[in-house]
This record gives structure tokens, sequence and C-alpha cells, in this order.
């Protein structure tokens, strides 16, 4: 018993939910860890105000301001954004408005990663600049891969 107790040390409630098999409905809310990567190439950084929209099979997220203390979206730089969301069940895709302001507002985007609550790793790439407003309305939207 002392290793089946063991065993299950660190998944998360959810994550028990998923593998006893319980729906998504009964899932719980919990955190969804947002990775943001810049490319390493001159002028990749940017300033300008970035929020995300996590789409998934259960439901979407409301808009998320990424924007820790600190100079976020650096060259060269991933950056780190925990939030904690309802279920969302499988995220598919990731929406960005990116605002194109402030100081050399062109960013060059690796791609984005999420990590649900329950351990599920999506990644979101784009490998590309960011070199207009993309609006909450008609968002850049990544695809998992
Ligand atoms: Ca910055
Ligand atoms: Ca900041």
């Amino acid at each position: 018993m002392k290793h089946t107790a063991r065993a299950i040390v660190g998944f998360t409630a959810a994550g028990l939910a998923a593998m006893l098999g319980l729906g998504s409905a009964q899932a719980a809310a919990g955190n969804y860890h947002i990775e943001s990567r810049t490319c390493n190439v001159e002028d990749a950084g940017t300033d300008s105000r970035v929020e995300v929209r996590l789409n998934g099979t259960a439901t979407s997220s409301g808009w998320i301001l990424l924007d820790n203390s600190g100079d976020d979206r650096e060259r060269g730089r991933t950056d780190v954004y925990d939030k904690t969301l309802s279920n969302l069940g499988t995220v598919t895709s990731v929406d960005i408005y990116f605002a194109n302001n402030d100081d050399s507002p062109h960013w060059c985007l690796e791609e984005f990663t999420v990590r649900t609550p329950t351990g599920v790793t999506t990644i979101h790439p784009f490998h590309n600049w960011l070199t207009r407003v993309y609006s909450k309305t008609s968002p850049l939207r990544l695809n998992a891969a």
C-alpha cells in the first residue's frame, strides 16, 4: 500500500479525475501553464500589449493579459504565465490579440505552448513576425501542431 500511495503523489485532482475516467464535465478548474517563446533574432522582442484566448473542446477562456512583472517578450526569451481557468477540455488553438503598440512593436514569435491541469501539453507554432494589429474580433489563431 505504501508504494500505491506514493505512486499518486504529484497528480492534481483534475489529473486523477481524468485517470479514473470521469467525464470532462466533472473536471475541476485548474492551472493552465502558458509559455511564449520569442525568436532569437535581431529586433525580435516587443513591448506591445498581448492577450491570448485558449480554445478547447469544452469551451474557450476569456481574454488573458500576458504581462508579468518586468520586461516580457524580449529576444530569445521564454515567458511563463500560470492562470487558473475552468475546464476547457482539449486545447485546440490559441487566439492572439496583438496591439502592435509601444516602442519597437514588431514581434518575432516562435510558438506558444499550453499545459492543461491534466498535464497535456499542446504546441502552437508560428515562427514568424507579427507586424500589424491582430484585433480581438479577428485575432491571430495558432492551431495545435
Ligand atoms: Ca518587451
Ligand atoms: Ca511586463
